[in-house]
């Protein structure tokens, strides 16, 4: 490691490695403007991994997990006011306040370059500055697209190595020339000499700024997951969608930075295919993603290629391409055991580093709904003793892991293949109590697109507002669209028709999905989990044009006789519950539609409205 220059610039110290001028020519400008004591670049082999993690033990940032029970294993604990994205904090400073659209926060980039100059200027005093060069997908795939993050975390470092492909190996696909995304991240806590560090340094002030224009992300202030690892909803889904978008201006085919898990989906008699699926934040990807089939769909295999984002290009063929563009998992712990999602707790064995979970008497970790009863007693993730009487809970709700995709015993095959996998299906689903059936299939593209468009969730936790509202979540991308969002809508439309024209295509159908019907108790009729393999199952059916539906005002649904329920006790009057469609209960919903579709009608496309105005009138008959 360089020598620590205090008060100077510290020595840049590039990597002969390092072929490109214009990246090691950043690196020197962004120094200059923070300040560290150290540059360290990164090369991403695990025996860094291990010094960095050995020196952040040291430090008190992580905790190293008994070996025997979890090898290979940290804790990390952050600051209680740094356990979240920030929503509210998260800027797209686009060159008009049109571009961002109106459910993005915007500043005039300008106006946010004064603003966060003087944050930044000496932020990362007293701290090494991380060089992590990165690449969101397989390394040189032409999906693929490539990042260099600089930050003063050791934590982020270390868990960007796991969440994407990072290291040397990325300088040789960038070359002298090759394009990459520069991120700038700091804690924002600058140490004064002799100050001593804490734990979890981070700032109550907080920025997270996109500029799509010039491909550039700064993130000020926390050191806490999509905050602060770049790679994934700022570049993936941010920038990157707005990457695709400009694509389709600048005379491209354009392409999709989503908000999905990708799986795949294979039959005994070894018919496979692919699904990409679009959820909320928090709604069971990453148990959907690593799905067990239920007993009784002897040799149906599922299998993970990604849980959480899926970058989508259209082939010569008329097919579209998926990859997952990380390398890990940052899911949420709470809620995770061996019954929901088996294969995650597998993969959970080593290697992984856990925030903001509880620590076990026996060094290991736990948290709400890993097992019951809960131990006799644990220290909890802000270091306090907890018992089962203690009041709050042991684990934060929003506690997570970070692990390596390949640790998942179901990963697919193709998962890492550069040329990504050929998408047969998309899924949307929402968090609805009533009124949307547990499946729809759209009767084509553009109704496909007006069902995610207008997807919604109830909301369950009380700091989100009040219970039981329906927030619009549009393709589950509300807080991850980097543009206009109805500019967004328009480019999934023009990507659709694209295709279409390009002989032999075949577009993925859509289908809609909600898991969350209630019955007049308030509780969950459908059980989810595993059983979700059996809408799964019709949906393939679909596609293979195998399956019954019955045709309904919003599109195609399964009759009871249609899903396969071997192994499972349901009636169909249960499945009435969950799939009846109730008129006034629409006619309310269409209103509701109508008010998003007013707060964008600033190029709100013409095709949207007609779906609508095709529904009111099937609703009228
Ligand atoms: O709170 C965070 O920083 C994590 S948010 C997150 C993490 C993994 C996958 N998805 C999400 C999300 O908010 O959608
Ligand atoms: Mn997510």
């Amino acid at each position: 490691m360089n020598q620590p220059v205090m008060g100077g610039v510290a020595p840049l110290n590039a990597p002969a490695y390092i072929k490109q001028q214009k990246l090691i020519n950043w690196v020197a400008e962004i120094a200059a403007l923070t300040k560290p004591d150290r540059i360290y670049w990164c090369d991403g082999s695990q025996e860094e991994y291990d010094r960095l993690c050995a020196e952040m033990v040291a430090a008190g940032t992580m905790k190293k997990l008994n070996q025997e029970k979890r090898p290979n294993s940290y804790l990390a604990c952050s600051d209680p006011t740094d356990v979240a994205r920030v929503e509210d904090r998260t800027f797209i400073c686009s060159t008009t306040k049109e571009q961002a659209g109106p459910t993005n926060n915007w500043m005039d980039p300008a106006e946010m370059r004064a603003t966060l100059h003087p944050l930044f200027d000496g932020c990362m005093t007293g701290r090494t500055m991380y060089v992590v060069p990165f690449s969101m997908g397989p390394l040189g795939s032409p999906i693929a697209h490539i990042g260099v993050e600089l930050s003063d975390s050791p934590y982020v470092a270390v868990n960007m190595r796991t969440m994407t492909r990072m290291g040397k190996a990325v300088y040789d696909v960038l070359g002298t020339d090759g394009e990459f995304v520069p991120c700038v991240h700091t804690v924002g806590a600058p140490l004064k000499a002799g100050q001593q560090d804490v734990a979890w340094p981070c700032n109550s002030t907080k920025y997270i700024v996109h500029y799509p224009e010039t491909r550039e992300i700064w993130s000020f202030g926390s050191g806490y997951g999509g905050n602060a690892l770049l790679g994934k909803k700022c570049f993936a889904l941010r920038i990157a969608s707005n990457m695709g978008f400009q694509d389709a201006q600048n005379g491209g085919a354009g392409w999709l930075a989503e908000h999905m898990l990708i799986l795949g989906v294979e039959s005994p008699e070894g018919k496979k295919h692919y699904v990409a699926a679009a959820f909320p934040s928090a709604c069971g990807k990453t148990n959907f993603a690593m799905l067990i089939p239920p007993g009784t769909f002897n040799g149906w295999k599922i299998t993970t290629i990604g849980d959480d984002i899926a970058w989508i290009k259209p082939g010569a063929d008329g097919k579209l391409y998926a990859i997952n563009p990380e390398a890990g998992y940052f899911g949420v712990a709470p809620g995770t055991n061996e019954k929901t999602n088996y294969n995650c707790m597998a993969s959970l064995r080593e290697n992984t580093i856990f925030t903001n979970v509880a620590l076990t008497d026996d060094g290991d970790v736990w948290w709400e709904g890993l097992s019951k009863p809960a131990p006799s007693h644990l220290i909890d993730w802000q270091g306090k003793d907890w018992t089962p009487e203690s009041t709050g809970k042991a684990a934060h709700p929003n506690a997570r892991f970070t692990v390596p995709a390949t640790q998942n015993p179901v990963i697919d095959a193709a998962w890492d293949d550069p040329a990504g996998v050929p998408i047969s299906a998309f899924i949307f689903g929402g968090r609805r109590s009533t009124t949307v059936p547990l499946v729809t299939e759209a009767r084509n593209w553009v109704e496909g697109v007006y069902m995610a468009a207008t997807m919604g969730s109830e909301t369950t936790a009380a700091a989100a507002g009040q219970m039981g509202v329906v927030r619009r979540d549009p393709f589950a991308m509300l807080p991850f669209i980097g543009y206009n969002m109805s500019d967004y809508f328009q480019h999934w439309l023009d990507l659709g028709k694209k295709v279409e024209k390009i002989e032999g295509a075949t577009l993925p159908k859509i289908f809609c999905v909600n898991w969350f019907r209630t019955d007049e108790q308030g509780h969950f009729v459908w059980p989810g989990f595993g059983d979700n393999m059996r809408v799964l199952k019709w949906m393939l059916e679909r596609i293979e044009g195998e399956a019954g539906g019955v045709e309904n005002i919003f599109g195609t649904t399964p009759r009871f006789g249609d899903i396969h329920w071997d192994g499972m006790p349901f009636s169909p009057e249960e499945f009435e519950t969950i799939t009846s469609i109730d008129k006034d209960a629409w006619r309310e919903e269409l209103k509701l539609h109508e008010e998003l579709f007013t707060k964008l009608a600033y190029r709100l496309p013409a095709e949207l409205t007609a779906v609508k105005a095709e529904l009111e009138k099937r609703l009228a008959r």
